[in-house]
């Protein structure tokens, strides 16, 4: 369902807006690339738009069909994301075990780098931006190692560029490399071309500098 998949992608676009979660101007992305926008999910920064956060991602996974044992949240800022998804699929009457990382390893208490539910079976990440790839080659790094199999992964937005390779770019996008290379799945709740859509059916002045910075931006780094 094309259709419904773009109406809520439009909406979650507008709902990212309005919380100041995506704004326009100029960003330094990870890669290094100066962006003209930039989606900050730290700003989903209270507890009404962290459930309307998690029925995003709940809505598109559904509606994407796709399995999976237990979810994943990469630190820092897929914790939240994990743990309010979990919370939102036993609402809805499904109770996954859930599970993320610390960034530096633990040496006392119970030790480790892994908090949560153990890593086996088919592993959900649920992460906030995939661009050139590299935080989602760390999860599924830190899966494998666990002995699990990272199975797929839902995002809040799809950059649809140019994922980097050893520092270099390459033509595929992270999200094509994870679908295609690793047969995964992907699950993005917003690409790029759902914002270029949002701008395109705007007429405010400002967005359309916006729309314009954007599409110089796709023109330089979109994946092909
Ligand atoms: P890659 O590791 O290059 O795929 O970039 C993804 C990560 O970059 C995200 O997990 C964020 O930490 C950060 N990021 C954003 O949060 N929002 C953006 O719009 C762009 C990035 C980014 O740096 O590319």
């Amino acid at each position: 369902n094309q259709e419904g998949k773009g109406a809520v992608a439009q909406e979650f676009v507008q709902f990212a807006l309005d919380s100041g979660v995506l704004r326009f101007g100029q960003f330094k992305t990870k890669a290094g690339r100066m962006s003209p926008y930039f989606f900050n999910a730290g700003l989903f920064d209270d507890g009404a738009k962290l459930m309307r956060l998690a029925q995003f991602y709940a809505d598109r996974l559904i509606q994407s069909g796709v399995e999976f044992d237990m979810v994943f949240g990469p630190a820092y800022k897929g914790i939240p994301l994990a743990a309010t998804l979990a919370a939102e699929l036993a609402r809805r009457g499904r109770n996954v075990p859930f599970a993320y990382n610390r960034k530096e390893a633990k040496d006392h208490g119970e030790g480790g780098t892994l908090v949560g539910a153990p890593l086996s079976g088919r592993v959900l990440i649920v992460d906030d931006v995939m661009s050139a790839g590299t935080a989602v080659r760390e999860s599924i790094a830190a899966i494998r190692a666990a002995g699990a199999t990272p199975h797929a992964v839902v995002i809040a937005l799809d950059r649809q560029e140019k994922a980097t390779e050893d520092g270099r770019d390459v033509d595929h996008s992270a999200v094509q490399y994870v679908r295609e290379q690793l047969g995964m799945e992907v699950a993005a709740i917003a690409t790029l071309d759902d914002l270029l859509q949002y701008l395109n059916s705007r007429s405010d002045d400002a967005l359309q500098e916006h729309r314009q910075a954007v599409l110089a931006y796709r023109a330089r780094y979109g994946a092909g």
